[in-house]
């Protein structure tokens, strides 16, 4: 690997600088014109590498959006300025948040940045970051509880997604089975936007958009209200990627609940961290040498291979031989690809090297991996994957929104906030 490049350094910041609206960051210019829930996580742990102010400002501004119930939503509309370059806007949400934002949420990193930001803060004046800290330590623990409540009323453990934009990777082959029973019909017209500014190669097709905007409209319908949005939902998964990232987000919060002396706190997270993480464990399948979601719906597994079913290795301690085989697996999906983990498993039907969630490589789901691989030991293949995210930055693809594992081309919006975070956080 060459020794750091100031010249990649400086070009990461100054994306973040650029995207930034008053306190926010855009994910990209005009393709995503407002804040993205766990793009700003991501983006809070990348400002905190050169500027802590900026970042517990990036989780502040998310935090305005949350609502009355807890749930922070996967869009907050702060300006709408810029709104006619992106769909669906406010007007289809149709919520009533005084700040216009989605009715969905995104996966919870907020904690997990929060402790990356606390810490770094803490290092120069840990009474201010502490006295920083606690607001959205209390928002980020309320949000927890809406996961619980909200996304796993029978207390399974597993929290369940009712919108593929939930997952962040919408069109994610996952979901193919689950959102072929959503109806392709709209009250409104679909109306994309996104296809303005990038290929359609390169983004869901129209009928998933169709599906899409199907299942945002009958939660609209449903008046936005978690209960009976659970007990109407055509689309129904219980996903290991979010509930990982959720377990994780409950492990950052007990480690603040037991700093900041809140007893009942920590031993409510305790318990619902002991719970989600032997929920998770048994998701593990280990003909496929990865962990699989449930459809709720159906109640099959879903086996489709995707990134998703190593991202547990982000929360769970697993035993040797389970860290192994999925070490090895994940290796074999990025055996002469460029840029790191591919979300699909190269070669087989699903694999589409272009098509946004179906095939391509991001740099956020790297970063995800290499920090549980450290976890579980495996220092090399998380090594492995950061240099193959910062060579294919640094030599094709620039700060792309994500990268062709064949090509090591930069796909998708440019200039691209999350990836400029993941440089510097990998970079260190
Ligand atoms: C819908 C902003 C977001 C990311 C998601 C990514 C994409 C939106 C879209 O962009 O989703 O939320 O319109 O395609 O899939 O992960 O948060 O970067």
């Amino acid at each position: 690997m060459p020794p750091p490049d100031n010249k990649f350094v400086a070009k990461a910041k100054a994306i973040l600088e650029a995207n930034d609206r008053n306190g926010y960051t855009v994910p990209t210019h005009r393709l995503y014109p407002f804040q993205w829930n766990w793009d700003s996580a991501f983006v809070a742990m990348g400002f905190a590498q050169f500027d802590v102010d900026r970042a517990f400002r990036e989780l502040e501004r998310l935090v305005e959006g949350q609502w009355a119930d807890g749930m922070i939503p996967h869009i907050v509309f702060h300006d709408l300025s810029g709104a006619d370059s992106y769909y669906p806007g406010p007007a289809v949400w149709g919520t009533s948040h005084t700040v216009a934002t989605s009715g969905i949420t995104q996966p919870p990193v907020f904690a997990i940045a929060l402790r990356a930001v606390h810490d770094a803060a803490a290092a120069v004046d840990p009474a201010a970051a502490n006295a920083r800290t606690l607001p959205l330590y209390e928002a980020a623990l309320k949000w927890q509880r809406w996961w619980y409540a909200a996304r796993d009323p029978e207390n399974t453990g597993l929290v369940a997604l009712l919108h593929p934009w939930e997952s962040g990777s919408d069109n994610s082959p996952a979901w193919d089975i689950a959102l072929a029973r959503v109806p392709t019909t709209t009250i409104k017209p679909v109306v994309r936007k996104d296809t303005n500014h990038v290929a359609a190669a390169m983004r869901p097709h129209d009928q998933d958009y169709a599906r899409f905007i199907h299942l945002v409209e009958t939660y609209a319908d449903a008046g936005w209200d978690p209960a009976q949005q659970w007990a109407t939902a055509p689309f129904k998964i219980a996903e290991i990627q979010t509930t990982a990232i959720l377990l994780k987000a409950g492990e950052d919060l007990a480690r603040f609940a037991a700093d900041f002396g809140r007893a009942s706190d920590a031993a409510d997270l305790a318990a619902l961290n002991a719970r989600t993480r032997a929920a998770l464990l048994a998701q593990w399948r280990p003909a496929l040498n990865r962990f699989v979601s449930r459809d709720l719906v159906s109640g099959a597994d879903v086996d489709a291979s995707t990134h998703a079913g190593f991202v547990p290795v982000l929360a769970l301690d697993l035993d040797a031989p389970v860290a192994r085989a999925m070490v090895a697996e994940m290796a074999r999906w990025s055996a002469g690809k460029l840029g790191g983990l591919p979300t699909t498993e190269p070669g087989t039907p699903i694999w589409e090297p272009k098509r946004y969630w179906r095939g391509p490589v991001w740099a956020v789901i790297n970063w995800l991996l290499i920090n549980g691989l450290h976890r579980n030991a495996h220092p090399a293949f998380a090594d492995q994957l950061r240099e193959a995210t910062l060579a294919v930055i640094e030599t094709t693809a620039g700060f792309a929104e994500y990268f062709d594992p064949d090509t090591g081309e930069g796909c998708g919006g440019g200039d691209f906030s999350w990836t400029a975070a993941a440089y510097l956080c990998l970079r260190g």
